[in-house]
């Protein structure tokens, strides 16, 4: 049975060394639907005790190698048991990733189908992964270079794709031989705590996977200022990111982080109208631009600037926004009132800077979205590169318009950010699109395309996006030691210190 039709629409919150436990403190923590403010879930809400148990289980778990020491073959069947299991509960994992997050149903089940991709690709990546034979130039010697699990992983997941960035983190994770204590967001916990369900019932061995629900900055500490933790996977604000890497530098723990993007979406005049208007608007309120890579900088050829924007502005206005779980809905609202406040604050501080507001700008009218915190899809035309709104993350339905002449000033405007997550090129010239994504500083480019990936392909940023890769191969390397065996099979004096 998964969380939400628990009942008493409770969990303890806490999953340490194979059971359900209640926090030391009995703290808990009510479950918001943002779709009407509901309360649709009371969870246990740990402390740093908690935590600090929930490391120590991790930690015995990998020293005594109840993970490392299966076979990779024996760590995909897991995987691949678990892909089962997330297919089996798809439509009640995405109800419970829509009432949590606000996002809709369509989203949802794609983002569960996309849940059970990485797990099935990592179960099929760690199995045909070899080790790597060196040539030394000496026949008597054989030298292989084969990896490890890294240890005890602290895996810290945002509230924007629950269940499918705590996933990109355990796949590997487990597909690797690590153990793990997960954190998901305490604002949207259900997915996760509804995943380690079906982890349990997977047959995943008491203490490889943990989850501790609670506070980031009371629980944080604890998984992240810890000699027991051997890497941290943290996905969320630059602040915390930044604050997580400078905790984690007094012991040398390995951090991978990836830290949100502004990212631009760049539309020459010969590209294809239609697919560009429907992907610029897809790219920026999606999820109500609650995406990471949501292509919220829009630099567009001025000789088409004024039709698009007008189209744009014509098309923003249509836009279905309402709950989740209303089929007719095209996007649900923002995860929580105080994030609408900060989105709110963003609008205002645009046009306080020049900006032009020409869609959307407020809260829409319908009272039966009153209890919700729904922001309509916005637009500020007449932007300019040194604004803050168009250099920091709203993570809001803000779309900021930039106009540039030539290709050079289309590249520099891209480039001009702290961030470098991904970005996106339209045109009809393929010499230009190769010129433009080649010269982009960001993690992902799409020519022609906007906000698809797939499980094989690295995701990470350049600048303050973050450093290291999740997905790919080096999303599993992120969870590997790499050792160098040199085995000399023909053992003789060597003569340095000869007598
Ligand atoms: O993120 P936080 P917030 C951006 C987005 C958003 C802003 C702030 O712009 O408006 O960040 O969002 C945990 N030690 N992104 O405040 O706090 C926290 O509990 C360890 C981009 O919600 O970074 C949660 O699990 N962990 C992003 C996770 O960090 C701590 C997605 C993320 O929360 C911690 C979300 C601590 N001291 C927001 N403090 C993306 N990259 O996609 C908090 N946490």
């Amino acid at each position: 049975m998964l969380p939400h039709d628990e009942p008493a629409l409770g969990s303890p919150g806490l999953y340490i060394d194979g059971n359900w436990v209640h926090p030391a403190g009995g703290g808990t923590r009510q479950i918001h639907d943002p779709a009407d403010g509901t309360v649709i879930a009371v969870v246990g809400e740990a402390d740093r005790a908690d935590a600090v148990r929930a490391v120590a289980a991790a930690r015995a778990a990998f020293d005594e190698g109840r993970w490392a020491a299966t076979t990779s073959e024996e760590r995909a069947a897991l995987l691949v048991r678990l892909a089962g299991l997330l297919a089996v509960h798809r439509d009640e994992l995405a109800r419970i990733e829509t009432l949590d997050t606000g996002k809709t149903l369509r989203e949802s089940l794609l983002d569960i189908d996309d849940v059970i991709a990485v797990f099935r690709y990592y179960a099929h990546l760690v199995t045909t992964d070899a080790d790597r034979l060196v040539d030394t130039g000496n026949p008597a010697v054989i030298s292989r270079v084969v990896h490890e699990p890294v240890g005890v992983c602290a895996l810290i997941a945002p509230w924007n794709y629950p269940l499918l960035q705590m996933s990109w983190k355990i796949a590997p994770a487990l597909a690797a031989g690590c153990t793990m204590v997960m954190k998901p967001s305490e604002v949207t916990p259900l997915s996760t705590l509804a995943l380690v369900r079906l982890l349990d019932r997977a047959g995943v061995p008491p203490g490889v996977v943990n989850l501790v629900q609670g506070d980031g900055a009371v629980v944080g500490p604890a998984l992240t200022e810890t000699p027991d933790v051997d890497l941290i996977s943290f996905t969320g604000g630059p602040a915390t990111g930044a604050a997580i890497a400078r905790g984690a530098a007094a012991n040398v723990t390995r951090v991978t982080l990836e830290l949100g993007g502004k990212n631009p979406h760049i539309v020459f005049a010969d590209a294809d109208y239609d697919s560009a208007v429907d992907a610029v608007l897809t790219g920026a309120f999606l999820h109500s631009g609650q995406v990471c890579s949501a292509g919220t900088r829009l630099i567009v050829h001025a000789s088409i600037a004024e039709a698009f924007v007008a189209e744009l502005v014509r098309r923003a206005a249509l836009i279905r926004v309402g709950p989740g779980t209303d089929p007719s809905s095209q996007t649900g609202p923002l995860v929580s009132p105080e994030h609408r406040a900060k989105v709110e604050a963003y609008v205002a501080l645009g046009i306080s800077e020049g900006a032009v507001l020409v869609a959307g700008g407020g809260r829409p009218a319908d009272p039966r979205l009153a209890d919700g915190s729904y922001y309509l899809p916005t637009i500020l035309d007449h932007c300019r590169r040194d604004m803050r709104i168009v250099q920091e993350e709203t993570f809001g339905p803000i779309l900021t318009v930039e106009r540039f002449e030539t290709e050079a000033e289309a590249v520099a405007l891209g480039n001009d950010t702290s961030y470098g997550l991904a970005a996106g090129v339209r045109t009809g010239d393929p010499a230009r699109g190769e010129r433009v994504v080649r010269a982009l500083r960001h993690g992902t480019v799409w020519l022609n395309d906007f906000g698809t990936y797939t499980p094989g392909a690295e995701w990470g940023g350049f600048g303050r996006s973050g450093n290291g890769r999740e997905l790919g191969p080096s999303g599993l390397a992120e969870y590997r030691e790499t050792k160098h065996i040199w085995h000399n099979t023909a053992p003789a004096v060597g003569g340095w210190f000869a007598e």
